[in-house]
């Protein structure tokens, strides 16, 4: 092991540098280091010690990857009260993002110093833990309980201005960590500064704990860590001694370790980052973007152009008439004005954006010099290929061609054009500024290079790009389709959609799938619907129809104030709309259909049955390379509860054969829709999980 922790010494000062890129994080050798580091100053009589970070960052926390596997000495915990309880005036540079255990390494220096575009914070919960190094205790007491709970509940990254005026660091500085560091370690030599362990400062105040527990607990959604740090803040407050409170944070974090919780947001998080590495585009350089062409200016494209907008790109957006080019440019404008009010943008830039990055255009020869044309039309086949030719037509060598589409057949579209290895899937999510994912969907022909532009322009867009391959919906729509018609016979079996919204709900979901129709417009379902029955269906499928009487009364959801829900102007959340339930009970009857009471853990348990066996079959396929894929592409794109780490995640946590059986049991009374796929029959078989094929990859 190389060494992970330097020692030097500058007069009476030992210096300790982390060394562990890329983000310095606190693994074992670390720990070790710094442990050694300190007795060694200790023994060779410095008056003080500094602790800094090479390279981009301080430390950003422990190393995840430990978490799960035997504990190494020295822990963390024991580690930071050395730190505290030596002799010598230990003091921190913060440089980067001090985060987790960094930043209770640094509180339990007896200084900190940071430059001013440090940030810090104590991200813990969203990893399904909670600080386990003292940080639940040392906060409190130097930032008081509120500001404390402020930062741990929500693991927000705090800038060192902030940190400052809420007293985490003693001191902001411009320069090099090190060198701040050492200046302000000779300053407080000079001064004859005391050590400060923060362990020793008095019990802070109290708040009404039980009421900030029920309000964390509720925002959490089904998320237990943020709550759970309540109790850990509480602790600093209540325990008799700052021993006795750090016992208490240290029981409370074992648990949540051992967490289901726990291991789908780690796995979310290593998923998040694994997403975009893909073997077969090491060494594939991406084409040079610069100018990107939108074809669309509706929602849809007005979103993928202020995306890029934001990005830095200039947009060449391409409309039918002036009328609808200047509606689209308000759309963008209206866009950007909600960036600058979240404080993502400045007033100057978004008018720069405006007045010089915008290029609106009624014909496509404004599209001859884009680096990349994205089509967001009207979502028909025929439509996107006279688009498609008429791309080919005016756009350099080179340019890639993307389309918008949700569902249709890249492969069809590409063969419209004289140049199909140009040719790509890039699918947003509405709001296209807003929302994380990109699926990026390769089609037959589609050259690498022209992949590893897509993931370039995903990265610089700041989305979470997926790989997906051609088929009716891709991953995310498809396996959503599967789900949706497992919530829609329950529905005809006995379940209300009301109930089925408020169960998912209760699970974690964001919204249920009847909330979400309500949302989205009856009219797509219903269209989709027809298109589906007019190229003929199954005959051992399952249709309904009262979702169409829905529609045909004129309640299309959330736009005509009625649906599934009825809509108060000003109130976000609908009520029951009581003409639901007959039509449902009208089409029961007349399929001869005893409605059944449904638990809603059976309702729970098929959505999420029917959504693993959809997505084993869409990566027994190839369309998601990996599992990992489709768990993140239902975690950015469709409200997937984060702590279950995807439908992938959850199934493993599960158990496999528990979920093959259920399918095995459903399809006695459905064999059609309930059809085991291969992939989880074979991995049932094999004895292996979903995250065994993550591993291999
Ligand atoms: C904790 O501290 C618990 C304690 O309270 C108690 C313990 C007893 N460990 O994100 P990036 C890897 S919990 C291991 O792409 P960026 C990451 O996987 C921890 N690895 O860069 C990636 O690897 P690869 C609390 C880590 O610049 C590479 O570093 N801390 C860790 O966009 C680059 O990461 C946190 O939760 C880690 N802790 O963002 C902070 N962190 O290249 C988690 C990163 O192989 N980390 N890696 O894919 C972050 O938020 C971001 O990584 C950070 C940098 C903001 C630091």
């Amino acid at each position: 092991m190389s060494q992970v922790i330097g020692y030097e010494r500058e007069g009476d000062i030992a210096v300790l540098s982390a060394q562990n890129p890329p983000v310095n994080a606190l693994g074992v050798h670390v720990r070790r280091g710094l442990m050694a580091g300190i007795e060694r100053a200790e023994s060779e009589g410095a008056k003080a010690v500094l602790i800094y970070g090479q390279g981009r960052t301080y430390f950003a926390g422990a190393d995840i990857r430990e978490f799960g596997k035997p504990p190494q000495d020295p822990s963390l915990p024991v580690l930071c009260d050395r730190i505290e309880a030596s002799p010598l005036l230990v003091v921190s540079a913060l440089h980067g993002t001090a985060l987790g255990g960094g930043l209770e390494v640094a509180l339990s220096c007896h200084y900190r110093i940071a430059v001013p575009s440090a940030k810090v914070g104590l991200p813990e919960v969203n990893l399904g833990i909670i600080p386990g190094a003292g940080g639940t205790q040392r906060l409190p007491r130097v930032a008081g309980v509120d500001a404390a709970l402020g930062m741990i509940t929500t693991g927000r990254h705090v800038r060192a201005s902030e940190a400052l005026e809420m007293g985490v660091l003693d001191k902001v500085e411009d320069g090099d960590p090190r060198e701040i560091g050492l200046t302000y370690v000779r300053d407080l030599l000079e001064a004859d500064a005391p050590r400060r362990p923060v362990c020793d400062m008095a019990r802070p105040t109290p708040i009404d704990f039980d009421a900030t527990y029920d309000a964390v607990l509720k925002k959490g959604r089904g998320q237990l860590s943020p709550a759970i740090a309540v109790r850990a803040v509480q602790a600093s407050c209540e325990a008799e001694n700052f021993a006795a409170g750090q016992a208490r944070e240290r029981e409370l974090f074992l648990e949540l370790m051992a967490s289901d919780q726990r291991k789908g947001l780690i796995h979310a998080f290593f998923s998040e980052r694994a997403v975009s590495k893909l073997p077969e585009l090491q060494g594939i350089e991406p084409r040079d973007l610069d100018r990107i062409g939108v074809i669309g200016g509706g929602t849809m494209g007005a979103g993928i152009a202020t995306s890029a907008l934001l990005a830095g790109f200039r947009v060449v957006l391409l409309e039918m008439t002036q009328e609808a080019a200047h509606a689209a440019k308000d759309r963008i404008a209206s866009n950007l004005a909600g960036a600058v009010k979240r404080g993502k943008l400045s007033p100057e830039n978004q008018e720069d954006i405006l007045k010089n990055k915008l290029i609106l255009a009624t014909d496509y020869g404004a599209l001859s010099g884009v680096d990349l044309a994205i089509e967001a039309v009207f979502e028909d086949i025929e439509v996107k290929k006279q688009v498609f030719a008429q791309l080919d037509a005016v756009c350099k060598n080179g340019t890639v061609l993307a389309t918008n589409t949700s569902y249709l057949d890249i492969n069809e579209i590409a063969g419209s054009t004289g140049r199909p290895g140009d040719v790509i899937g890039l699918h947003f999510f509405s709001p296209a500024h807003v929302m994380k994912l990109l699926e990026i969907v390769v089609a037959d022909q589609t050259a690498p290079d022209v992949v590893a532009t897509g993931f370039a322009l995903g990265k610089r867009l700041g989305k979470v790009s997926v790989r997906a391959g051609v088929c009716d919906g891709f991953i995310g729509n498809r396996i959503l389709s599967a789900y949706r018609t497992c919530a829609d016979h329950m529905v005809l079996d006995g379940a209300s959609p009301f109930q089925i919204d408020t169960a998912l709900t209760r699970f974690g979901f964001a919204m249920g799938p009847f909330a979400v129709y309500d949302l989205a417009g009856l009219d797509i379902g219903w269209a989709a619907r027809k298109r589906k029955r007019a190229a003929g269906l199954d005959p051992r499928a399952r249709d309904s129809f009262y979702a169409d009487k829905l529609c045909e009364a004129g309640y299309l959801g959330q736009k005509t104030g009625k649906g599934y829900y009825i809509y108060e102007k000003g109130k976000r959340e609908g009520e029951p709309n009581p003409e639901v339930m007959p039509l449902i009970e009208t089409e029961r009857a007349a399929r001869g259909i005893s409605p059944r009471a449904f638990t809603d853990e059976e309702i729970v348990r098929r959505y999420m049955v029917a959504m693993v066996n959809e997505a084993a079959r869409v990566v027994g396929e190839g369309i998601a390379r990996r599992p990992l894929d489709v768990d993140v592409t239902l975690l950015y794109g469709y409200g997937f509860p984060c702590y279950w780490g995807g439908p992938l995640k959850w199934a493993d946590l599960q158990g496999l054969p528990k979920v093959l059986d259920d399918i095995d049991t459903w399809s006695e009374e459905d064999a059609y829709f309930w059809k085991p796929a291969p992939l989880l029959v074979q991995l049932v078989a094999d004895g292996r999980g979903f995250d065994d094929l993550n591993k291999e990859s």
